[in-house]
């Protein structure tokens, strides 16, 4: 039966590209979901934008002395495109910054005004002096009362997810100018949680006890049984949209109040340009509303957005809010500042036309249930002993001996065999097996499914060998290929929501537009005979080696970059006379022998010339340098320092190093002669 749904995928900050983070998490699944609610014959209005108000666009915009306008321009276009580039298929993605937004979020606020659902309070707020403004939201840094993370802003603890007013940090700092804030009174309007926490229990609590993950219930339980307070959802920001009520001038709307409505206005841009009501799909109660999201904007999506919607009161709550957890990359948390991440468009650059590779990895191994860790082999391996080896190569070889033996002309069967019956059957369970899966937000699960009914595919071809049959029985041979045409014609539909590319490719060489779900349970055959065929087309091709590398290289890049970067500066130590510096002897030598001291990680013991004698010296270079490649090098050393006894070996001077760009150490290694007279030194 025909259903109506709303589908929303949370809105991107517009101050940056996106991420794979940003597509396992929210895009990609909320994609599959809706794409397969389509095909199942539902009426669907997935919905998006950019989230162009905030903080976050704020600083950037400091940082690269543009407006907040440019920076939302520039993002929002490389955003949008990046969806479309992945077959990300929202029926609108709008922006927050659009005059239709505006509008929706400032009714939505007066309205609650007018029905007293705010308390107005003037309260002392965290005021920076020297940057004259008030600290909201990312303007401050601290430590988060709850879980100690020193790195907590104002409004979110990004370690512990909770979300807090500004004034509850310890320790907080501007983050314009580190300054600690002084206190300032101005007026907000705060929307009293706690008045609808017995509301919120009943629902969510009592509610969806089963339904919701229990990743996402569990969090709003601790929350709301730590208790809930009135939070403010105003702002003294200029970036915004501004309070459209009586002593708002020069304040704004928070933007966790504004950005969720942004779902409500990309609906109303959409219905408008479609003819549509938007009413329909936000206030009717047979609409199921399902909110994707990250783990860390559960609270503003299962607690703040309900309770708002709630106090409005004409509007439908979500039926699911299916957050995912985090995904980290090659064993670290993904990061936009230390540029530890796979960005979008990089990504195509360097895999065009390989989108599906892609979401398909990301979906196979996506947080789900817990953190989860993008590799490049898994990538790699996902690519070439999945998509390549099961999927790729059982179209590949029904295509082509399709062609070769009937010219692609579906050939007519004979009597069925009971494998041949029973393969028919197993292929007509897959639809619901896989709905079942999508339907529960089993997204991994799903898409292992997606690739046992290829791998059902290969080995019926395996089993029955057309190639060798044809040899003995043409007859057979063609019952043969018509049963695994029935198969490939199966995946070209079933594939569309996690392969959207792959299957469009597949549905033009099988010359199928027959993109009905249920036709594959329900329909007596899907490909007739008779029905002619396209040409190959190659699916995925293998990824090898020397590509993972590059992309392995351009990490190790961005680590040595950090490494450079976070290397805290050593305070100069205490003043030394012209007098003192003299004193030192040194010389240029040469490195005659070199061999590691046995039992110790550093230490390497070298016999070196210098010019005067040839002496031991033990230095702390073994992890930087091997022995034998030391041998012949030119050092300078320090001649006059006291011998000392490391470890029983007697050392009786100091190779001088330093570090270069990459922070690994170096000789310092003048291109001179060896003097008996010592380094000149003017
Ligand atoms: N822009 C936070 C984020 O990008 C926020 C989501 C808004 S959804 C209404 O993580
Ligand atoms: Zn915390």
């Amino acid at each position: 039966m025909s259903k109506r749904y709303t589908i929303t995928a949370a809105l991107p900050y517009t101050n940056g590209p996106i991420h794979i983070g940003h597509l396992a998490g929210v895009y990609v699944p909320a994609d599959i979901y809706s794409r397969y609610l389509r095909l199942t014959g539902n009426d669907v209005a997935f919905i998006c934008g950019s989230d162009e108000h905030g903080v976050p666009i704020t600083i950037k915009a400091k940082k690269e002395d543009v407006t907040p306008q440019d920076v939302v321009d520039k993002y929002h276009a490389i955003i949008k495109k990046s969806f479309e580039d992945f077959g990300i298929t929202f029926d609108n993605y709008s922006r927050t910054s659009a005059k239709i937004h505006h509008d929706t979020a400032s009714e939505f606020f007066k309205t609650l005004y007018d029905k007293n659902e705010f308390v107005e309070e003037v309260s002392e707020q965290l005021y920076d002096a020297e940057a004259n403004q008030f600290l909201a939201d990312r303007f401050i840094i601290g430590t988060c009362p709850k879980c100690g993370n020193e790195e907590s802003y104002g409004d979110q603890c990004e370690n512990c997810g909770t979300s807090h007013n500004a004034t509850d940090l310890i320790n907080p700092k501007s983050a314009i100018t580190g300054n600690v804030p002084t206190l300032k009174e101005t007026k907000h309007w705060f929307l009293p949680l706690n008045k609808h926490e017995n509301f919120l229990k009943e629902w969510i609590l009592e509610g969806h006890k089963k339904d919701w993950k229990p990743n996402v219930y569990g969090q709003v339980k601790s929350w709301i049984d730590d208790g809930l307070r009135p939070r403010a959802v105003t702002r003294d920001l200029d970036w915004g949209i501004p309070v459209p009520v009586e002593g708002g001038q020069g304040k704004v709307l928070y933007v966790w109040f504004d950005a969720p409505i942004g779902y409500i206005s990309a609906t109303k841009e959409w219905a408008a340009r479609e003819g549509k009501n938007w009413e329909d799909y936000w206030k009717k109660d047979d609409t199921t509303l399902v909110h994707f999201i990250g783990k860390d904007n559960i609270v503003f999506h299962c607690i703040i957005f309900p309770a708002m919607l709630k106090a409005e009161g004409s509007y439908i709550l979500p039926e699911n809010v299916p957050a995912n957890e985090f995904l980290n990359l090659e064993g670290n948390k993904l990061s936009t500042s230390k540029n530890w991440a796979v960005w979008l468009p990089d990504y195509l650059q360097d895999f065009p036309n390989q989108q599906d590779v892609l979401r398909y990895a990301l979906t196979a191994n996506a947080p789900e249930t817990k953190d989860n860790d993008f590799t490049w082999k898994d990538f790699q391996a996902r690519n070439n002993n999945e998509l390549v080896a099961i999927f790729g190569n059982f179209i590949n070889r029904v295509v082509v001996l399709t062609n070769k033996y009937y010219d692609g002309i579906i050939p007519e069967p004979s009597d069925l065999s009971s494998v041949d019956q029973e393969t028919l059957a197993a292929v007509k369970a897959y639809p619901s097996v896989i709905a079942s899966s999508i339907e529960r937000y089993r997204f991994r699960e799903a898409s292992q499914e997606l690739m046992n009914l290829a791998r059902l595919g290969n080995k019926y071809l395996a089993d029955e060998e057309p190639w060798k049959v044809i040899k003995i029985n043409e007859t057979r041979t063609k019952t043969i290929m018509y049963v695994a045409l029935q198969i490939a014609s199966a995946l070209a539909v079933l594939s569309e929501p996690f392969l959207p590319f792959t299957s469009g490719k597949l549905k033009n060489i099988l010359n199928s537009r027959d993109n009905s779900w249920n036709n594959i349970s329900n329909k007596e055959i899907l490909l007739p005979a008779e029905h002619q065929i396209g040409k190959g087309e190659l699916l995925f091709s293998k990824i090898e080696d020397a590509q993972i590398q590059v992309q392995l290289d351009k990490l190790e890049a961005s680590k040595k970059a950090n490494e450079a970067a976070n290397k805290a500066i050593e305070p100069q130590k205490e003043e030394i006379t012209f007098d003192d510096f003299t004193k030192l002897d040194i010389r240029v030598g040469t490195i005659l022998e070199a061999e590691k001291m046995p039992k110790t990680k550093k230490l390497l013991v070298l016999k070196v010339d210098t010019g005067i004698d040839t002496r031991t010296i033990v230095s702390g270079i073994a992890e930087s340098f091997k022995p034998e490649d030391v041998i012949g090098k030119k050092v300078t050393v320090l001649v006059n320092l006291a011998p000392r006894n490391l470890r029983g070996v007697e050392s009786q001077g100091m190779i001088l190093m330093t570090e270069n760009e990459d922070g690994n150490l170096v000789f310092v290694n003048p291109d001179v002669k060896e003097t008996a007279n010592g380094l000149k030194i003017s």
